[in-house]
């Protein structure tokens, strides 16, 4: 047994449980009518709606004082300050650094980083306004048009996820694409109708290694050069520079975001075409880093930077408010409770938005890469649930697909709604539409509807938040993933695991390196499992 649920705040929760688990949401709204305007937090311009919540004041009481039992306000402290909270990689974690607009200075082992993150934002500043103006060119002079992502997971999903969000907000004379997977297809369409000569690859990788993102720069590399030699051959001018080094088309359509400068430059990208950042900075909170680049691009380095200070906004909340005014806690806590109480396993993200998209993707990975652990910072393995399943689509699409099951199926779904109170696209009443949605959802998950028919019964008393912001804008954006990623923080603190190693995704890794030479490999002795072993060989010979 570890030592959470030893605590006694834990103990008085399980009997704070077993008295309120069946109280409706119908009964908590009848006995307190003012409900909906009591339970309500505005952060910067963030709403919550919480009153539609399996919880009483009583609950939250009970929630907070857990979260002191763990020291919760002392490890957030820990993570501003640069202590090594990254256990099992012995780091700091300090993508707030990143974004830290005030004069605070950070110190890891004495030196003062926010000089170097300065630095590093200043050359994409230049770089990435040039771009989004126009006033870069390639290899044969031509304007670059075209930027091209190459990166995966961290170095991936947060730049897709803020372009998709801040489309509106880019210059749509640029095309933007991103490639991650290692399927070839990835590559190719994301290709086929761009002039290599109007192409700019930003090659994505903290550590410059991963198998992916490695595989798809050295094709793009192969597409680029490809093209000029067979320019050159037809043309016949540029014949000795192809090989030259100094103008070599690579210098002029490469750039490199990652921390390991010595691979950068072995894949043939000068050091100054490289935005560096740091080991301090984990891949699925790189968004802010110069993995952002990307975006910056798209959007231009202004509203970049408001980005920046929503997170910045939000970052300062989280560090100073009160545990029971504190936003990203209070998510945090109500999550804890169904989880580890109620025991429910998935928790839905249902942004009314278009835009946002890819943003249920982009917590799938920050949730649970980050908190699907099971053992302590201490390594002992742990007796309770940590991490949900995340997963969503934006409204009101999945209304017409998988909503059934929230409302009626055997299984209850915490969820987020997300929603603006003003539409990017003002169209007729599309928006008043899309809201109503928004609204009808919840009211028909808490409150359900009696129906002689038990088909038609809907028991409700299904919780739900509700998030509303003005508009979504590059700050709100920063507002709302900053409060995730606290939100997230607290949760790893509370379960007293390290929700910024991932150690999971590496055997994965190993034993596809190991079964790729035996693919290539025709005599290649295989001493896997029958199962494996049956399907490479099936592979090998069919293929
Ligand atoms: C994120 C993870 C992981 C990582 C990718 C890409 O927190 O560490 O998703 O971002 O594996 O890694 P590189 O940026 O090193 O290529």
């Amino acid at each position: 047994m570890s030592k959470l649920t030893h605590l006694p705040e834990w103990q008085d929760l399980n009997l704070h449980f077993n008295e309120i688990r069946d109280r409706h949401l119908r009964s908590l709204f009848k006995d307190d009518p003012q409900r909906g305007d009591k339970f309500n937090l505005q952060v910067e311009d963030l709403y919550l709606d919480y009153s539609k919540n399996r919880i009483t004041q009583q609950t939250l009481d009970l929630l907070f004082e857990l979260a002191k039992a763990v020291s919760l306000p002392a490890k957030i402290q820990a993570m501003f300050e640069g202590e090594k909270i990254n256990i099992s990689e012995n780091r700091p974690v300090l993508h707030v650094a990143l974004r830290n607009l005030s004069d605070r200075p950070i110190l890891v082992d004495g030196k003062n980083i926010m000089n170097e993150i300065k630095k590093v934002r200043s050359k994409m500043r230049q770089f990435a306004g040039k771009v989004h103006r126009g006033q870069v060119t390639g290899y044969s002079g031509k304007t670059i048009r075209n930027v091209v992502n190459i990166g995966i997971g961290g170095s991936d999903l947060g730049p897709v996820m803020a372009y998709e969000a801040l489309k509106a907000y880019s210059n749509r004379d640029l095309t933007v694409r991103f490639i991650s997977n290692i399927d070839s297809t990835h590559f190719v369409e994301s290709t086929r109708d761009l002039n290599p000569e109007e192409t700019l690859f930003i090659v994505a990788s903290k550590t410059f290694t991963t198998q992916e993102t490695m595989t798809n720069a050295q094709t793009a590399k192969k597409w680029i050069v490809n093209h000029y030699q067979i320019q050159d051959t037809r043309s016949k001018i540029h014949e000795s520079k192809i090989m030259n080094h100094e103008s070599d088309p690579v210098a002029k359509h490469f750039v490199a975001l990652s921390t390991n400068i010595e691979k950068v430059k072995e894949f043939g990208i000068d050091p100054e075409n490289m935005f560096e950042f740091w080991d301090f900075v984990g891949g699925r909170y790189s968004l802010c880093s110069a993995i952002g680049l990307s975006l910056m691009i798209a959007i231009g380095p202004d509203h970049f930077d408001q980005m920046l200070e929503g997170f910045c906004a939000i970052d300062e909340h989280f560090r100073t408010a009160s545990l029971e005014k504190n936003l990203p806690v209070l998510m945090a806590v109500i999550e804890i409770w169904y989880n580890n109480f109620f025991e429910f396993q998935t928790q839905a993200i249902l942004p009314y938005e278009q835009y946002l998209h890819r943003f249920p993707a982009y917590l799938q990975q920050a949730e649970m890469e980050s908190n699907g652990k099971s053992v302590t910072g201490a390594g002992v393995r742990v007796d309770y649930q940590t991490g949900p399943i995340i997963w969503g689509e934006p409204g009101t699409n999945g209304q017409h697909a998988f909503y059934q099951l929230l409302h009626q199926g055997t299984k209850i779904v915490p969820a987020d709604f997300i929603g603006f109170i003003e539409p990017i696209n003002k169209v007729s009443d599309h928006h008043l539409k899309l809201m109503a949605n928004l609204f009808a959802q919840t009211e028909a998950l808490a409150f359900g509807k009696d129906d002689e028919k038990p088909y038609k019964t809907f028991l409700g008393n299904r919780p739900t938040n509700t998030i509303l912001l003005p508009k979504l804008t590059p700050k709100t954006l920063g507002e709302l993933i900053a409060l995730y990623e606290h939100k997230i923080f607290v949760q790893g603190a509370i379960w007293d695991i390290d929700s910024f190693d991932q150690w999971g995704v590496e055997l994965g890794k190993v034993l596809a390196l190991k079964i790729l030479s035996e693919l290539k490999d025709a005599k290649s002795k295989l001493d896997h499992d029958s199962s494996t072993n049956t399907l490479i060989g099936k592979f090998k010979s069919l293929k």
